[in-house]
């Protein structure tokens, strides 16, 4: 089901809102607060263990109104439904997108092709269970008999930075006595660090790749069997040292690691969805199985919610459509994620594969290109740091930047008056950012005339809070459906693919083509234009002279 790029600006919500926008824009906040003083009660949404506060947006009734039309008439509602009942929306790599079975409970029923495919997740979670279970028992042993102190997981994009995020995430709940580790460059230095203090006959290495073909997470594998090897003499080290995540088989055991010891998935479940699938080994090793299932219930919650709420009430449906309202509305061309959370420092790095390499499309469905704009860019940095940072242009400067803040009621450790201290900072950067400080207030404190536009803040810069009591495995698996769906929500409104990433693919073949001019000893030719030509030839040089 596609509709022509031509249609979404001549929807008639498209050309709605456009009109709304003209009037929204000249409507601060402060006046919006002013006029509805249970606007903060008003403009709020839960789901899950999350509570959602979105009164701090540039937008009334009126504006949800529209908004929601424009999701209907981009027929959203269908389009979840396609996803759920296993159509391949995939439609460039004719692939259905199913990671919501993922966290399917058991019971259930996510077909495609004409196969409930529940069975064979649960099959896989087992499977992962049991191996989990004995490394952190200590029965599984490595080849010299000492029991696994050290997990490194090699993957790289999706088979890394979820499993890295959700590692960091959960670290509160994690077994303290095995390290973690995760290299994902092709930068040798990322392997040497990672492993540098490792003893070989401790560490179990999971070689997280979809493909098996990667050419960073297989160099990075290469370089760790060698390791392994010159450490411990055998070749029989590696069945004891080396399990695979994979849906290739046969790479794998060509690799030399045992198929039993092999954790699959499914063509159906794209890179950046994955970090709930097998590629979750080195996250169920680090938080035990039982948290593990608990993520999975989060994040099953959210889809739920996503596929029957309502979308005024429709937490993932709003937020998506809120970010479009920025993007295409108000020329907004990013959306800062700040978490006040330190266990979710990464969470920013993960959107930012999940949103950009989802929706950063200039083509429709179809085939066309798109006469607006695609996927904003995404980053972000946990609080307070960041307010010592870059929040200066938040506040401050001439960009459009809306804000996602993420708080927790409760620390997990508390120490002292640091959690009140936080949650104060987060209230503070969205109340400073909604309603800023007018001239009359900044010169009503006696500050000289000449310092006045200097200290005012205009305010009216829009923010989203989502709060949760704290961040357990079950509030981060929601947590992080809540983005897939978002990153759905757009995608459907802009009418792309948000699940394939074929703009990935042009510097790896590029890339494929210069690693033997960099490395060859005799000069072939050099048949890139004048600018790599050069760069080759002086990298070659500059190597000679050491
Ligand atoms: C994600 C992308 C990409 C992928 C990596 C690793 O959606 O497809 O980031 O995850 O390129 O691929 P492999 O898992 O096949 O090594």
């Amino acid at each position: 089901m596609t509709r022509t790029t031509f249609a979404l600006t001549k929807l008639r919500s498209w050309i709605a809102l456009e009109k709304h926008a003209e009037a929204i824009r000249s409507v601060h906040l402060r006046t919006l607060f002013s006029q509805d003083p249970k606007r903060g009660e008003r403009f709020c949404a839960e789901v899950a263990d999350l509570f959602l506060d979105y009164s701090k947006n540039r937008i009334t009734d009126e504006t949800i109104q529209l908004l929601v039309r424009l999701a209907e008439e981009c027929g959203l509602r269908e389009r979840i439904e396609s996803m759920f009942s296993g159509e391949k929306i995939n439609i460039t790599e004719n692939r259905a997108v199913l990671h919501i079975a993922l966290r399917a409970p058991v019971n259930s029923n996510v077909s495609t092709d004409g196969k409930n495919v529940v069975p064979e997740v649960h099959a896989v979670l087992q499977k992962m269970s049991g191996f989990v279970n004995r490394v952190r028992s200590g029965e599984w042993k490595g080849y010299t008999g000492s029991r696994i102190k050290n997990v490194v997981n090699i993957g790289i994009g999706g088979s890394d930075l979820g499993p890295v995020m959700a590692y960091e995430a959960l670290r509160h709940y994690s077994d303290r006595s095995i390290t973690f580790r995760f290299v994902s460059n092709v930068d040798g230095i990322d392997f040497v660090e990672a492993t540098r203090d490792l003893d070989p006959a401790e560490t179990l290495f999971i070689v997280s790749s979809k493909t098996f073909t990667t050419m960073e997470t297989m160099t990075n594998a290469e370089s760790a069997r060698d390791w392994l090897l010159r450490k411990l003499g055998s070749c029989e080290a590696v069945a004891k040292h080396f399990v695979a995540v994979s849906t290739n088989a046969e790479k794998v055991a060509a690799f030399g690691i045992d198929t039993e010891n092999m954790f699959g998935f499914w063509d159906w479940v794209g890179g950046r969805y994955s970090m709930d699938s097998a590629i979750g080994l080195s996250t169920m090793l680090a938080v035990g199985p039982e948290h593990f299932f608990a993520m999975l219930e989060g994040f099953h919650e959210m889809d739920e919610h996503y596929r029957t709420a309502p979308f005024e009430r429709n937490v993932p449906a709003l937020m998506g459509l809120l970010s479009v309202w920025y993007t295409n509305f108000f020329d907004a061309h990013t959306i800062a994620v700040l978490p006040y959370e330190n266990y979710l420092k990464r969470f920013p790095a993960y959107l930012q594969q999940l949103t950009m390499e989802s929706n950063g499309k200039s083509v429709t469905l179809d085939g066309t290109n798109v006469t607006y704009d695609t996927s904003p860019i995404y980053w972000g940095e946990p609080g307070t740091n960041g307010q010592h940072s870059f929040y200066q242009l938040i506040h401050q400067g001439t960009r459009l930047i809306p804000c996602d803040f993420i708080a927790f009621v409760h620390a997990l450790t508390p120490v002292g008056r640091h959690h009140d201290i936080l949650l104060a900072n987060v209230l503070a950067q969205s109340e400073a950012l909604a309603f800023g400080k007018t001239h009359e207030q900044v010169k009503s404190e006696g500050t000289a005339d000449w310092l006045v536009p200097h200290r005012v803040f205009d305010g009216n810069r829009p923010s989203n809070t989502i709060m949760a009591d704290r961040l357990t495995p079950k509030v981060l698996g929601s947590l992080i459906a809540l983005y897939e769906h978002i990153v759905f929500t757009q995608g459907a409104i802009w009418n792309v693919n948000p699940f394939d990433q074929w703009g990935v693919e042009l510097g790896k073949a590029l890339a494929q083509a210069i690693i033997p001019e960099l490395e060859g000893t005799e000069s072939p030719e050099l048949k890139h234009d004048s600018s790599t030509n050069n760069l080759i030839l002086r990298y070659r040089q500059m190597k000679e002279m050491k």
